[in-house]
């Protein structure tokens, strides 16, 4: 990748984040985005500088649209990455989409401690805590730190990625949200209220 395809993706995500609705810019923009990132950096196209560089002028455009101000009438929603994953592009998209929905939105991003998100959780009131798992070894680490502390009965609590699935919420005993973000985000409004 030149410089000048770097500042290409730069001013064409500056466009699409400043004209198009929020939805629209994630799914049709960030989401193909980080396939052809990926996709690159698998087949040896792009390196992994060229694959980091594009994702932090991503990842810095997203935090700025969370940390926006407006939102909060449907309440807190904690949003986290599994024990060991560092995979949060995916639930920062969530959270943006959850936020121009109404939810206050408190973004933890990756690898947490499932026992340090449940007390903040509570302090917070949190209504939601949102989990992500992109690869399976953290879904075996979401397992054991979950049998590790009991279920709190304070909050509703979903699982989402790449290596969630209905079996992984079922094991865990959370709710399942799919990997399409807008469905996502009209099911757990509709589990929330
Ligand atoms: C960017 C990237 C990284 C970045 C992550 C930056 C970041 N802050 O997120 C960095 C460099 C840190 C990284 C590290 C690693 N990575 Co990586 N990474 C990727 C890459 C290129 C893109 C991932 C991504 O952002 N995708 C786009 C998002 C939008 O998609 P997504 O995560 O699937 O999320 C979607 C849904 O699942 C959903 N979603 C996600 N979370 C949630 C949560 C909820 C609640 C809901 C509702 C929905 C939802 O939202 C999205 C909508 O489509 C992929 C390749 C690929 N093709 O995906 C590899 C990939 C995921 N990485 C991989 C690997 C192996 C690694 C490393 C082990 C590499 C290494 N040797 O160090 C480490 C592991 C780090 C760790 N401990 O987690 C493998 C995983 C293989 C596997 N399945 O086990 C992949 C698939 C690459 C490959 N082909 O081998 N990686």
């Amino acid at each position: 990748m030149t410089e000048r395809d770097h500042a290409t993706i730069a001013r064409l995500l500056d466009q699409a984040f400043a004209l198009l609705p929020v939805e629209q810019s994630l799914v049709d923009v960030a989401q193909p985005l980080l396939r052809w990132i990926g996709d690159g950096w698998a087949c040896g196209d792009l390196t992994v500088a060229d694959e980091h560089l594009v994702t932090q002028e991503l990842r810095g455009r997203m935090l700025r649209m969370l940390t926006d101000t407006h939102g909060g009438v449907n309440g807190v929603a904690v949003l986290m990455c599994g024990p060991g994953e560092r995979h949060d592009l995916g639930l920062l998209m969530f959270g943006i989409l959850l936020r121009a929905d109404g939810w206050e939105i408190a973004f933890l991003g990756p690898d947490t401690p499932w026992s340090d998100a449940v007390s903040l959780a509570s302090r917070l009131s949190a209504r939601l805590v949102a989990i992500s798992v992109a690869m399976e070894e953290h879904a075996d680490a979401l397992r054991a730190a979950f049998a590790e502390v009991e279920l709190p009965a304070d909050f509703r609590i979903v699982v989402g990625g790449a290596a969630a699935c209905p079996v992984l919420a079922g094991d865990l005993g959370v709710h399942y949200a799919d990997h399409d973000l807008p469905k996502a985000v009209r099911e757990l409004n509709r589990l929330a209220s």
